[in-house]
């Protein structure tokens, strides 16, 4: 049986609970709490992760799957180094919906690459399904996604929206497999 750590980056209100929920098998553990007046976020979310989401799944018989959701909120930041400490590879997701929350990724991207250079990832364009959403060239343009990193877009309410992102981001760990001679 093999077993992959995936971490779920990217800012506050991009989707990475609802990516976790939408895939996990097991009842996902979430440690959002509800948002106080002490928190104001400017927007209509009424819980925020404090710890991590988790969720497990099962993606082929000798295959399964850890799904680690950081907190996205950088008053955070030092728990995003604890959690992804011996990831597989990470996705980090966007929120699509508007160029000002995708530049509000720009940090937390560049700490993850700079952080784990040579971790396999994939960029999810996230709320697709909104009117005007971000397509992923543009997304790849703000956040300087090299060009050998695929930027896809995702549905994460959606499960085969979701699961296309999870396909892509094992396909890119097995590409790094494959050319760090690892069979792991
Ligand atoms: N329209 C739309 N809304 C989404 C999608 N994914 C998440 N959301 C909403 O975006 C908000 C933030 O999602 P959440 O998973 O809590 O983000 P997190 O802070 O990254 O964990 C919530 O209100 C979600 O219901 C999506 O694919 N489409
Ligand atoms: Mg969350």
């Amino acid at each position: 049986m093999k077993i992959l750590k995936i971490v779920i980056a990217g800012p506050y209100g991009a989707g990475k609970t609802t990516f976790v929920k939408t895939l996990s098998e097991v009842l996902p553990i979430e440690t959002d709490v509800a948002i106080t007046k002490a928190q104001p976020t400017g927007d209509d979310k009424r819980t925020t992760t404090v710890a991590f989401d988790y969720g497990r799944m099962k993606v082929r018989s000798d295959l399964v799957v850890h799904l680690f959701g950081v907190p996205g909120q950088e008053r955070f930041s030092f728990m995003w180094k604890i959690i992804a400490r011996g990831m597989h590879g990470y996705l980090f997701i966007v929120d699509g919906s508007s160029a000002d929350r995708v530049r509000d990724a720009v940090n937390m991207y560049m700490f993850f690459r700079e952080n784990f250079p040579d971790t396999p990832h994939v960029v999810a364009v996230n709320k697709q399904d909104l009117p005007n959403a971000l397509d992923v060239n543009s997304v790849r343009l703000l956040l300087k996604v090299p060009y050998y990193i695929k930027v896809i877009p995702l549905i994460a309410t959606s499960r085969k929206s979701a699961l296309f992102a999870l396909v892509e981001l094992l396909e890119a760990i097995r590409n790094y497999m494959i050319t760090q001679g690892s069979n792991q």
